[in-house]
């Protein structure tokens, strides 16, 4: 089997209503560049990547389109011929930003086509560890909320069967801050997951305040309190704090993974599918994770993440953001403990829905 060809799309996704957060402002909408890789044999792999409110997506497609080459002609069989290619070619711009972005939308779409060829779940492919993921809502409680729409939205997430929803914490008084997460709590009560969100907007300072002040709501984890390059900031706060930090959703490659792994950095580690440069550098990453002993979630790019958490051997939880449903034809689904269920269908097992994408093409 060959790869004949790479064919794009671009649609315009909206964030309905737009909901406001602490490091980007309002978001209005998730813009997406749709990958096709086409066979011989008739079989397509799909990827996705994406920037929110249309913010320099035309540069991202251009880079995939700029990267063609290294896939056109190549047996998805030798599918890790890619990666070890791209390591070369990106070297003169770099193993960060758009370069990986680049790599990430042809990586994911490779790993679709192999899953699919083989007839398997790409977590099936790889080898699966469990059949369900631990998930968390993620996709609401945002810092436009009041705590009456805070404490319906988690109510309402937990009546859909999520075990675990995310909030956000924006710059504001300490004590507002901790009185949204405390409504949360009072909403969910003691069995439910909660995560927050700080979006790198605190200093460490105020960081280790907040979060001492958290510490009696029980949370699963807190998030980026602190801006996402500072790791030796971000290891004392670690170091300070029974609540696990989560961070990593900011870097590339498995090598960002790996400098704060070195740093003691976080007590989760979330990669992004994007960031990573796709699956290949995501289970890179994760299996980095294993060998310091930090659980490995995910952050974003929920159809795509599933398979892979479920086939880490230290996986943990699946962001579940709803922004790319529309885009696609199936919807995860829970099971009674509210994990997302690896479904049996080949490849990534959620593909692009045709009508949609003529509903939302640019
Ligand atoms: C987030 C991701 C993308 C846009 C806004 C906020 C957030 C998350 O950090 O982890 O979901
Ligand atoms: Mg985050």
């Amino acid at each position: 089997m060959k790869i004949t060809r790479l064919r794009t799309e671009i649609v315009h996704l909206p964030v309905d209503p737009p909901i406001l957060t602490a490091i980007l402002g309002s978001i209005r909408s998730a813009d997406c560049v749709l990958t096709f890789l086409e066979t011989d044999q008739g079989l397509v792999g799909e990827g996705l990547v994406f920037s929110i409110n249309n913010r320099r997506l035309g540069v991202i497609h251009e880079m995939i389109r700029n990267l063609e080459d290294l896939v056109v002609g190549l047996d998805p069989r030798a599918g890790g011929t890619l990666n070890a290619r791209a390591w070369k070619e990106l070297n003169f711009l770099g193993y960060e930003g758009v370069s990986i972005v680049g790599l990430a939308a042809l990586d994911m779409a490779l790993w679709d086509l192999r899953g699919k060829a083989a007839g398997l779940n790409v977590a099936h492919l790889i080898g699966a560890c469990r059949p369900a993921v631990p998930t968390y809502a993620s996709g609401g409680l945002w810092l436009g909320s009041s705590i009456d729409e805070l404490q319906k939205e988690a109510a309402a997430f937990v009546a859909r069967g999520f075990r675990a929803v995310k909030t956000r914490v924006g710059p504001t008084e300490p004590e507002r801050m901790v009185a949204r997460v405390a409504a949360v709590r009072a909403a969910v009560g003691p069995d439910i997951a909660i995560m927050v969100d700080a979006n790198q907007q605190m200093s460490v300072k105020q960081a280790i305040r907040i979060g001492r002040m958290l510490e009696e709501l029980d949370l699963t984890w807190f998030e980026e309190p602190v801006i996402c390059h500072d790791h030796e900031g971000e290891a004392a706060l670690a170091a300070a704090l029974d609540t696990p930090i989560a961070s990593g959703e900011t870097v590339y490659t498995h090598r960002g993974v790996l400098a704060m792994l070195q740093a003691n950095a976080a007590d989760v580690i979330m990669p992004d599918l994007q960031r990573m440069g796709g699956p290949s550098e995501f289970l890179k990453a994760g299996h980095l994770c294993e060998a310091f002993h930090i659980p490995c979630a995910s952050h974003l790019f929920p159809e795509m993440s599933l398979a892979l958490l479920a086939a880490l051997p230290g996986g943990y939880y699946l962001e579940h953001m709803p922004w790319f449903e529309p885009i696609y034809r199936e919807r995860i689904e829970l099971d009674a403990n509210g994990h997302a269920i690896v479904p049996d269908r080949p490849g990534w097992g959620f593909g692009f829905d045709p009508a949609a994408i003529a509903r939302y093409r640019a």
